[in-house]
């Protein structure tokens, strides 16, 4: 039988639609690893009220395999279960995003021979937030997992303004430097604050009549192109980017922009 009910052996389809489980230790077994705090100290109850958060995610057979306390009043749990309804791999909708990933030698080479001069990039972690690590990962010389960051490339000067700037010092350089390009981070997710930091430097962009000179970039773990491009930005970028493909995005839409 396979996923979908289907016994291949009596039912023959022309297409036959592609559908899949998780796999555990053997194909279509659906199962699956979750994990996640409750608001009640360990003991009996809490491992009950998990099995509960496990059913109401839909996994059948839900089994808590580790419960940590927290301090007193919380309680870490990973368990594991079976998701037994298929992803439908022929209904899925993939966002592709609309730039080319580019080599680090053709990325100077088109900045050189079209523009002339390097692409002036200014990035920040915005508002309160203090983490610095993705950030300095896309825009230092060193970069990320063997990816040289856009300080290696001649294609783009690069002014990294740390953490905790305020939306309107990030302006206030963009406009000193004539910015092409402006990169905010944003790490911390509570209350979502990224939302209403990456929303208030749009308005004020728009307010000092900034926004269409430059391309606004924003990235953090949990930011997406899709997300991105809703809170009026140019483009996003989540976890596990590498230096190189924002390179990429920059020089095509910046020499799109020149018109050269
Ligand atoms: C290191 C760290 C810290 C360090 C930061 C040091 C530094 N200089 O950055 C310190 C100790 C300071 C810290 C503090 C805090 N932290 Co902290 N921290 C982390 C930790 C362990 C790793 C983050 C990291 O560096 N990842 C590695 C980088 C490379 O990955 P990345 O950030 O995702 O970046 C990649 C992409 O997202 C993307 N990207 C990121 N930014 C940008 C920008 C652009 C323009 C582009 C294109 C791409 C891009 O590209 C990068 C490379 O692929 C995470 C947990 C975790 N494992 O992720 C918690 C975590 C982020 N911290 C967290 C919290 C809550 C805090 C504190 C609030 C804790 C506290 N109560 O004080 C404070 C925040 C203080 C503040 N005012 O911001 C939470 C955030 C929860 C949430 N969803 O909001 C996390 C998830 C831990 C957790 N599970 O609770 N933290």
């Amino acid at each position: 039988m396979t996923v979908d009910g289907a016994n291949p052996a009596t039912e023959k389809r022309e297409s036959p639609r592609r559908k899949i489980l998780p796999y555990g230790d053997r194909h279509g077994d659906g199962m699956v690893q979750v994990s996640f705090t409750l608001e009640l100290p360990d003991g009996p109850e809490a491992e009950e009220a998990g099995r509960q958060v496990m059913k109401l995610m839909g996994l059948t057979d839900p089994q808590i395999v580790s419960s940590e306390p927290l301090g007193p009043s919380f309680t870490f749990f990973v368990g594991y279960g079976k998701l037994l309804r298929p992803v439908d791999l022929d209904n899925l909708k993939v966002a592709k995003l609309p730039w080319e990933k580019l080599d680090p030698e053709t990325i100077n080479k088109m900045v050189r021979e079209r523009l002339g001069r390097p692409i002036i990039v200014v990035g920040a972690a915005t508002g309160t937030d203090a983490h610095t690590i993705g950030l300095d990962a896309i825009l230092n010389y060193k970069g990320y997992a063997g990816d040289h960051g856009l300080e290696a490339y001649s294609a783009f000067r690069v002014v990294n303004m740390g953490s905790q700037v305020e939306n309107r010092d990030l302006v206030a350089k963009a406009r000193e430097l004539r910015a092409d390009a402006v990169l905010v981070s944003q790490v911390v997710t509570q209350r979502n604050v990224h939302i209403s930091n990456l929303t208030a430097l749009v308005e004020l962009l728009e307010a000092e009549g900034l926004r269409d000179d430059v391309v606004l970039v924003c990235g953090g773990p949990r930011l997406s192109h899709a997300l991105a491009v809703e809170l009026g930005y140019d483009a996003g970028f989540g976890p596990g980017t590498k230096p190189s493909e924002v390179a990429s995005y920059l020089v095509q839409e910046v020499l799109k922009r020149k018109g050269v």
